[in-house]
């Protein structure tokens, strides 16, 4: 025994011994704040593997390039970098606190308007044991002061300190092989800055951030004001006159945006099992005062989500890879829907959703979009029976959604993203109410009921806008975001479709995703006209009465004769009534065969309309042009404006509720009208 602690110690007044303890010390404080100053949403076995090494590395690296130096200078290089590195640690604890967030270059440069008014509130949030992070830094200093570690000034053999750093490039290359095979597309899909710091650390996360920021920066400070003009000159030769039948008949009413997650349109009047698996869906689907699409389709790439939101909302494509939400939602100008009802119609803008609010870095895309309002999961009350996979279970998250509803100035723009119905479609048993399908395939066959699932919290939320009287002054918005079974479980689907050799044509098929507009009086029915996510903000605009001439939009509206009906697809594929683009083949949409008769100038006619218009947005987004554009009447967002803090957002709405009492809360006398809502959710059942 005492020849061990004899070995230990003598190694500990070595150099090497003390770049290792120093990187032990550091693994061990970054585990105890990604445990208790952090909420990264570790799961299983493998993410807490990661997370409790991923320090190691970069520390590694860090630490031992003191080894290269030699004397004291050397163990003063080490405790400087832990300093510093301890510090960064430590504002970042603290933007965490209140943004749930961690700190990017953006936010550091301020860039002007979206530091957050950091700093303001920082000595209100600070915590005693924030501190416990300098402790490794404090023990190795007090190690040496007391001659615990005596130092070891000797020049060390050249070999040992490259091979430290060659450990370390090798451990850093197995963290991220091991993190991609859990999380694919980690670094290029860009979903959430907590899954990069989960999965390689704060340390890398910080360097990714650079690198991209950078590589984005670049090219918009090369974009000139001139660059808007080709694209002005597009949207006008381009422009589609709105259906005039359908110009406002909508204006005044508010806008519930109800985003289905992967929800496909193939469930629309599916049966399993002799059930129907979304019969509420499928009453509003063929509701006369419903205008229902059938050949609407999804156009979302890698961003998923984000890119359905970002098209919703701004008809801009999302980006051939990454998320624009992620990479340019922060600081690019936008012309987005919150801040055009608002400006032309003095909408309340309002997006819920129960997860955290960094996913898809909404927590600042939404602020340039000119939100006014975003509960996240924070604003909910947070029960573990109240969440599975990303975030809270439908049915709950849109009963606790009704209190702030209720407390929204009227018009407004509300915006409800679900996200039970997510991959992998798992459920626990209480909340399975139709049979799983039988395709063998484990993935697949949960989607039934996961979807069931949504649809009967659709029905519960509709029937509370009944209860309250809202479904009258509403015009109520529901669409699939993307598919929900990728192309990768063909055979699945060949049982669930009947269709057999379920191939690439019918995948491109099956892109079809709901989009349905409802409200009171709305001349309705089954529209069969071709379009996608880019179509929808034009379409509503129309409805609503705003003019969008002179906007840069890449949709048009789905209810003009003129509209285009080549649906793009982020790749370069498209739908079209009759031709159908997969890679290098043409098909004849009708029959799904490959299509021989189709002549070249029509093939290159239809191919170069969906390039053109994927690389013009593409050039909109990455030179942030939109910065450029003069809309008349529009004054560009300032994003210092919003804040999504809890307590700001709760004063703000008690203040609107006083001024000039449009809430539905207000109207009612200030009596809640959330004991209407009525759910059949066990996990509140269980609560009273
Ligand atoms: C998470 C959710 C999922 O907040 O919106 O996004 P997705 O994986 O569907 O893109
Ligand atoms: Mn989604």
């Amino acid at each position: 025994m005492k020849r061990i602690t004899k070995g230990i110690s003598n190694f500990l007044n070595t150099r090497l011994g003390f770049v290792i303890l120093a990187v032990v010390l550091y693994t061990l404080k970054t585990i105890y704040a990604y445990e208790t100053k952090f909420n990264l949403g570790v799961k299983g076995s493998i993410q807490t593997f990661l997370m409790i090494i991923n320090p190691i590395p970069v520390m590694l690296l860090l630490f031992g390039i003191s080894l290269y130096m030699k004397g004291r200078k050397s163990y003063i290089f080490l405790l400087i970098i832990d300093f510093l590195d301890t510090v960064w640690l430590f504002s970042n604890i603290l933007y965490y606190r209140e943004f749930s967030d961690f700190l990017t270059m953006v936010l550091i440069k301020g860039s002007g308007s979206v530091s957050n008014n950091l700093g303001k509130s920082i000595l209100g949030i600070l915590k005693p044991s924030d501190f416990l992070v300098f402790i490794d830094v404090i023990i190795l200093i007090l190690l040496l002061a007391f001659h615990v570690i005596k130092m070891d000034v000797k020049r060390l053999n050249w070999r040992i300190p490259v091979l430290i750093s060659s450990l370390a490039v090798l451990l850093f290359g197995a963290n991220l092989t091991l993190a991609e095979s859990d999380r694919s597309q980690l670094l290029t899909r860009t979903f959430d800055n907590n899954y990069i710091v989960k999965y390689l650390g704060l340390n890398v996360f910080n360097v990714y951030d650079m690198v991209k920021t950078t590589q984005t920066n670049a090219v918009k400070s090369q974009a000139k004001s001139s660059d808007i003009d080709s694209i002005e000159k597009y949207m006008k030769d381009n422009y589609v006159q709105p259906n005039v039948e359908y110009t406002g008949v909508a204006k005044g009413k508010n806008v519930f945006i109800i985003h289905l997650e992967s929800l496909q349109q193939f469930m629309i009047d599916y049966k399993w099992d002799g059930q129907e698996v979304t019969p509420n869906l499928n009453k509003i689907y063929h509701e006369d005062d419903t205008l229902s699409f059938d050949n609407f389709f999804n156009q979302v790439g890698q961003g998923k989500t984000a890119d359905a939101e970002l098209m919703l909302e701004n008809s801009l494509f999302g980006l051939p890879e990454g998320s624009a939400m992620v990479t340019d939602g922060t600081t690019n100008t936008f012309q987005a829907a919150p801040a055009i009802l608002d400006q032309e119609a003095g909408y309340t803008s309002a997006s819920f959703h129960g997860d955290v609010p960094s996913f898809w870095n909404r927590d600042n895309a939404y602020k340039s979009w000119g939100y006014d309002y975003f509960f996240s999961s924070n604003y909910y009350k947070e029960k573990k029976s109240y969440n599975v996979g990303y975030g809270m279970k439908d049915k709950i998250f849109l009963r606790d959604s009704a209190q702030y509803i209720e407390q929204l100035p009227q018009p407004f723009y509300a915006k409800l993203i679900t996200v039970t119905n997510h991959y992998p479609y798992t459920l626990d048993k209480k909340n399975q109410t139709i049979e799983k399908t039988d395709t063998g395939d484990k993935t697949v066959d949960g989607y039934v009921q996961t979807a069931h699932y949504l649809d009967q919290s659709i029905g519960e939320f509709m029937a509370w806008l009944k209860e309250t009287g809202l479904d009258k002054n509403s015009m109520v918005v529901l669409y699939g975001d993307h598919y929900g079974i990728s192309n990768n479980h063909k055979k699945a689907m060949s049982k669930l479709t009947g269709i057999k050799g379920f191939n690439e044509f019918n995948d491109a098929q099956y892109q079809r995703v709901p989009f349905m507009i409802h409200m009171d009086g709305l001349k309705g029915g089954i529209n069969h006209t071709y379009g996608g996510e880019i179509d929808v903000l034009p379409t509503l605009l129309n409805l609503l009465g705003v003019d969008n001439k002179n906007m840069v939009q890449f949709g048009s509206d789905l209810l003009s004769s003129e509209h285009s009906q080549v649906v793009a697809f982020r790749n370069g594929n498209f739908v079209s009534p009759t031709v159908t683009k997969v890679g290098g083949t043409y098909y004849n949409t009708k029959t799904g065969k490959v299509d021989k008769k189709i002549s070249k100038t029509e093939k290159e006619k239809l191919s170069n309309r969906v390039t053109t218009e994927l690389s013009l947005s593409d050039r909109v987004i990455n030179g942030d042009l939109l910065r450029f554009h003069k809309l008349p009447g529009f004054t560009t967002v300032n994003k210092k404006d919003y804040s999504y803090k809890k307590s700001t957002a709760l004063k703000e709405l008690k203040k609107a509720r006083k001024k000039n009492g449009t809430s539905l809360l207000a109207q009612n006398d200030n009596k809640s009208m959330v004991d209407l809502y009525q759910t059949d959710a066990p996990e509140l059942s269980s609560d009273k």
